[in-house]
């Protein structure tokens, strides 16, 4: 089979700017087309925008502006946009461009020859958002159920196009090829659409009305149809009818498209290519719609729409990718919201994989000069040695079937028995024991090849984090095959000795879903009396790398903590151990009071004492930092 792959986004009307619904389809496209080239497919990713129509030509005059100056600004916030939240497209279609405008023409003078276009007077009920007339069935309550607006009654000459004429070979396709629309519902909604007539499509709208879009080029008092202007994206960008892209991806192509524009894409579309004589697309995958974090669909009014790129500022853009991929099955309609995204991000990401990094590297650092350790010759370990295989082998119909959140989250499951597999080894204590040196790598080789596997499989969902990952074990890139390989992290590669928290945890805290009324203030906390600049400097704080941590016999509030302050080991005995466990303390780093007077504790030196924060519930959390610091820094 031939490994060329062509994914395609909604080009989006430049009416508005981008909104999350926007970086959902886009987000879900990125990681396809990742995925393939990963994979070693010739893959092409197109998304672009939508400049023609009544839509845009009314915003433009509401705005002021002239249209083509209204476009080129808001396609460019969209260029702009897809930037920041690492799109990987390969091309960006804009309708205005002339490598569109002349196929349109060519397209429709094509289907005009062949006897497909007439024209008439036409009367019905116009949704302007949607940009076509809606059938009486369509409509609930007289409104438009996408806009909720209500339809408004025209009659007017246009041109049709002959599509009624093609709904039983249409029916029969679908039927013969159950892939070509996708997940089930829609084909089943399409498929009973088709039983009855679909009519014709009006394709011009006259000049003097709108004048705002590509001329017919039989007669130029009308205006080309925006659906059917926009539609032909997909083939104008690869250059049809000629061009080498065209006859390379376009047998490859996969539609990614929200369920407001199933019927333009499952029903205009096909008839429009198959009247055209070009052939059809391989697949057409309807998504669902993004809800509000109260589940109410989101909008303006209900104040509940959710920013992606303030979100993606404020967590990262791979924090706002992931999430997105990983929270809602492809199809479903689904609540969105930043306590969610706080909460999956800690959960997966901060805790299961940026924790174990850590933890991993801190040993490596300390016990074994830096280098990627080698494992005991011969010893393959259930932990990974054929799970990346097993993985990528339940990954790859997953994927297929565009249920990215189960991917996703085998991966995770395979973090997560890493995670184990880490804590049931104790390497910090096989490194305490110079008879298991040779264990303690194979220990940590295992890990780091599970992590440089796992990165490999979650690089289309985050690509920048992934190859942050890798980096910080003193390792490159692969390609989604060499993650069913084990053994390629090179023993004997050097680790750096700092790199940043992959993801530094955050506050579930979520500004935009608090509740209206204000919290009730705080009570003014009792503050110590007053020290100067020159007292306060008298006490060293200082970064420092847990090592090794211990609970203390028969003290149920105590942890022995070995500390590393940069070449300096320290022993401090802690009250947390009702907060933290032992095992999940190597290789964080914390801030000590470097100067504190020694004392014994049951029995133990402790020389010094690590910051916690605590509040009147009695609370507590470590004081860590922002982004990592090497040991032995200075706090102040
Ligand atoms: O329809 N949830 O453009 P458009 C999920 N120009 N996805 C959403 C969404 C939401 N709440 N809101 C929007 C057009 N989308 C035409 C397309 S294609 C030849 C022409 C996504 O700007 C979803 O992919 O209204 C939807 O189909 C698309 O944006 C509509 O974008």
């Amino acid at each position: 089979m031939s490994k060329v792959f062509y994914a395609t986004t909604p080009i989006y009307y430049v009416n508005a700017d981008p909104h999350i619904g926007h970086a959902y389809t886009t987000i879900i496209g990125d990681c396809l087309a990742r995925w393939h080239r990963l994979d070693g497919y010739d893959t092409h990713y197109l998304t672009g925008t939508d400049e023609h129509g009544e839509k845009i030509f009314q915003a433009a005059q509401a705005a002021g502006v002239a249209p083509q100056a209204f476009v080129d600004q808001i396609s460019a916030r969209f260029e702009r946009a897809w930037e920041a939240l690492g799109i990987s497209h390969d091309d960006f279609i804009r309708t205005t461009q002339e490598r569109h405008t002349r196929v349109v023409r060519q397209v429709l003078q094509t289907v005009h020859e062949r006897g497909d276009i007439y024209y008439d007077e036409y009367e019905g009920l116009y949704c302007v958002g949607c940009e076509r007339f809606l059938t009486d069935k369509e409509l609930v309550e007289g409104k438009c159920p996408t806009h909720q607006t209500t339809p408004e009654a025209r009659r007017e000459g246009n041109y049709f196009f002959r599509m009624e004429k093609y709904r039983a070979w249409l029916t029969e396709h679908i039927q013969t090829h159950p892939e070509f629309i996708q997940p089930e519902g829609y084909r089943n909604e399409i498929l009973s659409m088709l039983r009855e007539s679909i009519g014709d499509l009006s394709i011009s709208r006259p000049r003097s009305r709108v004048p705002w879009g590509i001329h017919l080029p039989w007669d130029e008092s009308h205006v080309t149809y925006v659906w059917f202007d926009a539609l032909l994206n997909y083939v104008s960008a690869l250059g049809f009818p000629a061009g080498e892209r065209f006859t390379k991806y376009w047998p490859h192509t996969w539609h990614l498209i929200g369920k407001d524009i199933l019927k333009t894409h499952a029903v205009f579309w096909p008839t429009m290519l198959q009247a055209a004589g070009i052939p059809l697309y391989q697949r057409l995958l309807v998504g669902g719609y993004l809800l509000g974090p109260d589940g109410r669909k989101m909008s303006k009014s209900l104040g509940n729409v959710v920013d992606p790129f303030a979100l993606s500022q404020k967590y990262g853009r791979d924090a706002l990718r992931y999430f997105l991929l990983r929270e809602l099955p492809y199809g479903q309609d689904g609540a969105v919201g930043e306590k969610g995204l706080v909460e999956r991000y800690n959960a997966d990401l901060a805790n299961d994989l940026g924790n174990l990094l850590s933890r991993v590297r801190a040993l490596l650092l300390r016990h074994c000069k830096g280098v990627i350790p080698q494992p005991a010759p011969g010893e393959a370990e259930a932990a990974t040695s054929t799970a990346g295989q097993a993985l990528l082998a339940k990954l790859r119909p997953l994927v297929h079937n565009l249920r990215l959140y189960a991917a996703i989250e085998e991966v995770l499951q395979f973090v997560r028995s890493l995670n184990r597999y880490f804590n049931d080894q104790a390497p910090w204590k096989l490194a305490k024991d110079p008879a298991q040196q040779e264990r303690l790598g194979t220990v940590l080789y295992q890990v780091v090849e599970g992590l440089r596997i796992a990165s490999i499989l979650l690089e289309p969902a985050i690509p920048d984090k992934a190859r942050q990952l890798r980096q910080s074990l003193g390792l490159g890139d692969y390609t989604l095959g060499q993650a069913a390989e084990w053994g390629l992290a090179p023993a004997g590669t050097p680790i750096p000795a700092e790199a940043p928290i992959l993801f530094p945890k955050f506050e579930a805290e979520a500004p935009a879903e608090a509740p209206a009324e204000a919290p009730p203030a705080a009570p003014a906390v009792p503050v110590k009396a007053p020290i100067t600049i020159d007292e306060f400097g008298k006490v060293d704080l200082r970064v420092a790398l847990v090592v090794a941590a211990a609970k203390v016999p028969k003290a149920d509030k105590l942890l022995k903590l070995t500390l590393d302050m940069g070449g300096q080991e320290r022993t401090v005995v802690s009250g947390i151990a009702q907060w933290y466990k032992p095992e999940d303390l190597p290789g964080r780093k914390v801030v000590v009071v470097a100067n504190l007077q020694p004392v014994k504790l049951r029995g133990i030196l402790s020389e010094g004492m690590i910051l916690a924060a605590v509040d009147d519930q009695g609370n507590l959390t470590l004081v860590g930092l922002d982004q990592d610091l090497a040991s032995g820094a200075e706090v102040r």
